[in-house]
């Protein structure tokens, strides 16, 4: 199985993080979204909506979308289970995860494409061009705000973002609040809970895949 992958990307890496908490291997094909070269006709054959990730299965089916792509690794491997077990267990991780996508990683992707230099004119991926938006920039980095403080009391109770357990919600978090270092936005120091989540989850093995 080949991984299209750009490192600095928060997309691949929530797969990379999957894959590495499941234990299974991927072959990394590095995109270099830094010269474009997910727009060149190579990848588009690969994937027409020329973003990352995208996994290419030994048939040469491909996969796109990160979510996607985690669901199928977690068929082909169901332990550790971080989409939650059982009924609840399994609507509740979703609900966390959702919010992880809609309140954390969407508000950080606003405020980046709408501000920095690099994206001008591709403030959305994909295969439409889309100018930027100052005012959703700002928009976004309210809604960060808000997603530190939300989170903040949700870890206050909480060991993990679903419950007792880490799973697929906390990849979500952690990659949206690493990449919102590029907006310079940091965890408060009195958002302790936050703080003390985010050491446990970064020092795992997986972090750094
Ligand atoms: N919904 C897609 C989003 C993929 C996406 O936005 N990928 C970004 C990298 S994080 C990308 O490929 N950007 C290419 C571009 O900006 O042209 C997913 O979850 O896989």
């Amino acid at each position: 199985m080949k991984l299209y992958d750009y490192e600095r990307a928060p997309n691949p890496r929530r797969v990379r993080i999957f894959a590495a908490e499941k234990g299974i291997e991927l072959e990394k094909v590095n995109i270099d979204l830094g010269t474009k070269q997910q727009m060149g006709d190579d990848y588009k054959a690969i994937n027409s909506r020329i973003s990352v990730p995208a996994l290419e299965l030994d048939d040469g089916t491909v996969i796109c979308e990160s979510v996607a792509i985690c669901r199928y690794l977690d068929e082909i491997q169901p332990e550790p289970a971080l989409f939650g077990t059982g009924a609840v267990g399994k609507a509740n991780v979703e609900m966390w995860h959702r919010r992880m996508e809609i309140e954390g990683l969407q508000p950080v992707a606003d405020s980046v494409r709408n501000t920095v230099e690099f994206f001008a004119g591709r403030a959305l991926a994909g295969p439409h061009d889309f100018e930027q938006i100052p005012a959703l920039a700002e928009r976004g980095m309210k809604r960060v705000d808000i997603f530190y403080d939300t989170l903040n009391e949700r870890l206050n109770e909480s060991p993990f973002i679903a419950g007792d357990d880490y799973t697929i919600a906390d990849i979500a978090a952690l990659c949206a609040i690493d990449f919102a270092r590029v907006l310079k936005k940091r965890i408060g120091e009195d958002q302790t809970a936050l703080q003390r989540w985010h050491d446990t989850v970064s020092a795992r093995p997986s972090a750094k895949a």
